[in-house]
């Protein structure tokens, strides 16, 4: 289609950009960030992924996007590595069943972070559970080898997936993100609040980090730390930031 060509050429004209979100644990203190993909395109300014990534995927575009975005997310984490403000930040970057199931995905992986020269304990893949929709033998044993090499995992969207408890004793998870969802109906009714905390125990209990996605306000901060959660994202700390604005605001935090 025309826009699957747009799509080859932004990549070829080098036009995605990674913007960062900051993570940030119980003080509202960053331990790491983020990589979110924009486009930004020459007439219509900058498009966030819901512009772009259906189409893409269905071009069968996204392992060489998600290359793009893995070879630009480990630049960034090198270049943190050179401050003492930054070098222990993570980075969580969003990776698609497409790009996991390329044949030689965890050989380029272990080779870009070593030609890169960062720690891959730093470096958070995060999934969904639509990932385990088709193969999920090979994607667990892919996962494995890939927490065998240090990366780490966090399953993001959690909850909003049917398949999601089958899926917490297989996989070498470090972190589920509760989906924004459920954050905002903790503070809006009785049972969202029973829906969040209970999600936020198992997660606990499973001895898994648990971040509370799309945190708003003050309220619902306070009320996923309540309900155990140890990490948080959202606008209430921050918008997701360019490169240069995140090294501003960690400066700015510390
Ligand atoms: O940043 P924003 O809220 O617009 O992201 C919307 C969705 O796009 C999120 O669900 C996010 O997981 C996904 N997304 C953002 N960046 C990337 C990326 O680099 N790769 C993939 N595969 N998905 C991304
Ligand atoms: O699905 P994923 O968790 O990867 O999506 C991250 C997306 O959520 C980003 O595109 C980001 O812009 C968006 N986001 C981050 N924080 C907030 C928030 O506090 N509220 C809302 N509505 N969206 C958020
Ligand atoms: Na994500
Ligand atoms: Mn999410």
């Amino acid at each position: 289609t025309a826009k699957a060509r747009s799509i080859q050429r932004a990549l070829y004209n080098d036009e995605f950009v990674l913007v960062f979100q900051p993570l940030v644990d119980r003080t509202g203190g960053i331990i790491g960030a983020e990589a979110l993909l924009r486009w930004q395109h020459p007439s219509k300014g900058m498009l966030p992924p819901s512009e772009f990534i259906s189409e893409a995927q269905d071009a069968g575009l996204m392992p060489a996007i998600g290359e793009w975005v893995i070879a630009s997310a480990f630049r960034e984490l090198a270049l943190w590595q050179e401050n003492v403000l930054t070098r222990h930040l993570s980075l969580s970057i969003n990776i698609t069943v497409d790009h996991l199931m390329q044949h030689n995905f965890i050989d380029e992986l272990i080779k870009n972070a070593k030609n890169a020269g960062i720690p891959a304990s730093l470096v958070k893949l995060e999934l969904t559970e639509s990932v385990f929709a088709s193969d999920p033998d090979t994607i667990v044993a892919r996962m494995k080898d890939l927490a065998q090499a240090g990366f780490k995992f966090s399953l993001d969207d959690f909850g909003t997936g049917f398949s999601s408890l089958s899926y917490l004793r297989r996989l070498p998870l470090e972190q589920i993100k509760i989906d924004r969802s459920f954050v905002s109906a903790a503070s809006e009714s009785k049972k969202g609040a029973v829906i969040a905390r209970i999600i936020a125990q198992m997660g606990a209990e499973l001895s898994l980090e648990v971040l509370a996605e799309g945190i708003e306000t003050a309220e619902q901060w306070s009320i996923m730390q309540r309900f155990g959660c140890t990490l948080f994202q959202g606008f209430l700390f921050s918008r997701p930031l360019s490169a240069a604005n995140l090294q501003r605001f960690i400066c700015e935090n510390k």
